[in-house]
């Protein structure tokens, strides 16, 4: 994060989420590299300058000895940045297991894979313990850093107990809670075998957020239906006490975008795109290599234009950028593979001596290179089987004032109901309903192109990432003063 030149800060912020913003890697005994890591919730949180924040969490490495966690807190700690250090059985249990495995799938209407389940099913509440315990090691951390009046906002499915630890420790700290995937229906959430615990550690924040209406919608018939609890139009009523559960949709920090297609270096960068891709249009993925993306069916749906559409078969070229997470988990592997095997199948057959219609690449980019990109994209293609938000939308409709490209947007992602009246929305299952789409995006008239992109970037612009926190700490302040208020009535 950067400090705004001169202003007082609004407030103290503690940012607890699972990775830090930054990656670590160890180059000595006491010495440590960092690198800012790709991801959603990193990229809406550089955007957050009003507050003087500290990020709270796991710098993603083992770190067993005293002498390497000392030097790298000394190294985070400039970054402002406070590690909680996790070992490798918590990290597999708690995170590999718990997590990623159990909540993240489940959140996204995946189930779990089907070779898995048994095992899933039978190592369910050592991972659960681990979940639970690996939540307790960020309170405490939490609370070292702890001082009177700051905010403690925490992020995401991973730490859904921390709220309950936090409050057990210190009733008085404000707490909030956000989640950045979706919130499945209550019927999906049903059937986790700790489904009341967590939705029990949850209610313990302040103010609990989500996304969209429809996930706190689905978060309030959860704890009516499974906990028996009373839900209001303000949030879940416990025994008189209130937890306030409401929307805050994400943005991004859309100037960034907007300034850096001034600079030189992005200058550069899209003369060259722009004189390799000279007589082609350009369609634009870019992704974490996630089963939740839908690159697989993204590529079928390609492939299926291709198919129907011979006359663009030298006049279209789709970039796929994906980053890889996960690399050790095998379902990410088998991913990866069946990626890879689409894309040669598709260049195989569509390709000529000179060019190839799908350019994939198994790689993070630079900012300046993934702005440029944006800015050359005629089409971008989100087809997210199921998304919280989804932030490369944004991104995209932010470096388009000059081109003003189309989005193909999934109705899955959170973003198609932001963004659904500029984009063309399309259910990602339905390969021919994408490809047809495309058609429409590579032929659709300048004006109507004009019109669609105007709502978008009116949009993108106006609910920045600075205005989300902005709105969801304020929001969480006059909770904790209205239920203040409540109690001394
Ligand atoms: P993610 O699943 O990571 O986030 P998304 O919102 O699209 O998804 O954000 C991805 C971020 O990573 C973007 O800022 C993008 O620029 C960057 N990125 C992706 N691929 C990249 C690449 N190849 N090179 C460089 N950068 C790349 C989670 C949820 C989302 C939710 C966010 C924020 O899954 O639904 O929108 O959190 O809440």
């Amino acid at each position: 994060w950067e400090t705004p030149d001169g202003k007082p800060f609004r407030q103290r912020l503690l940012v607890v989420a699972n990775r830090l913003p930054v990656s670590a890697v160890r180059r000595g005994k006491e010495s440590w590299s960092l690198e800012i890591s790709a991801g959603g919730l990193v990229s809406a949180l550089l955007g957050v300058k009003e507050f003087e924040a500290r990020w709270i969490g796991w710098a993603g490495v083992n770190v067993p000895d005293e002498a390497g966690q000392r030097a790298l807190t000394k190294a985070l700690a400039e970054k402002r940045c406070i590690p909680v250090f996790l070992d490798e059985e918590i990290v597999h249990q708690y995170y590999n297991g718990y997590c990623n495995n159990i909540l993240w799938p489940l959140f996204h209407y995946l189930g779990l894979p089907q070779e898995d389940r048994l095992a899933t099913t039978r190592s369910f509440q050592s991972q659960f313990a681990a979940y639970v315990k690996a939540n307790e090691m960020f309170a405490a951390v939490v609370n070292q850093h702890y001082q009177e009046g700051d905010v403690v906002w925490c992020h995401d499915y991973h730490l859904m107990f921390l709220p309950k630890c936090l409050k057990e420790h210190n009733s008085d700290m404000k707490v909030g809670w956000f989640l950045h995937t979706p919130f499945p229906s209550s019927e999906i959430h049903r059937t986790l075998p700790s489904r009341s615990k967590l939705l029990h550690a949850v209610l313990a924040a302040d103010l609990v957020g989500f996304h969209t209406y429809d996930y706190a919608r689905h978060f309030v018939s959860a704890c009516t239906r499974i906990l028996g609890l009373e839900g209001t139009p303000e949030g879940v009523e416990d025994q008189g006490r209130l937890t306030r559960v409401a929307a805050f949709p994400i943005g991004i920090d859309s100037d960034r975008f907007i300034r850096a297609l001034e600079f030189s270096q992005v200058r550069e960068h899209i003369r060259e795109l722009k004189e390799t891709f000279a007589d082609r249009k350009v369609m634009l993925g870019v992704d974490r290599l996630d089963m939740i993306k839908g690159i697989p069916q993204k590529i079928l749906a390609f492939e299926k234009f291709l198919e129907e559409n011979p006359t663009w078969h030298d006049k279209v070229v789709l970039l796929q950028i994906a980053v890889p997470t996960r690399t050790d988990v095998p379902e990410y592997q088998k991913l990866t593979s069946q990626v890879h095997e689409i894309v040669g199948r598709i260049n195989g057959r569509f390709g000529t001596l000179t060019a190839v219609p799908i350019h994939h690449l198994d790689r993070s980019l630079d900012f300046y290179a993934l702005c440029a990109l944006y800015a050359v994209t005629d089409v971008a293609l989100v087809t997210s089987l199921r998304d919280g938000m989804n932030l490369v939308s944004y991104e995209f409709v932010a470096c388009q004032d000059a081109k003003k490209g189309v989005l193909i947007l999934s109705e899955f992602a959170g973003a198609a109901q932001s963004l659904g009246a500029g984009a063309i929305l399309v259910n990602p299952w339905n390969i021919t309903e994408v490809a047809t789409s495309i058609g429409t995006a590579l032929n659709m008239s300048a004006e109507e192109r004009e019109k669609r992109h105007r709502h978008n970037f009116a949009h993108v612009t106006t609910h920045t990432a600075q205005e989300w926190a902005e709105t969801f700490v304020s929001e969480l302040n006059d909770t904790v003063v209205e239920a203040q208020q409540r109690t001394k009535q």
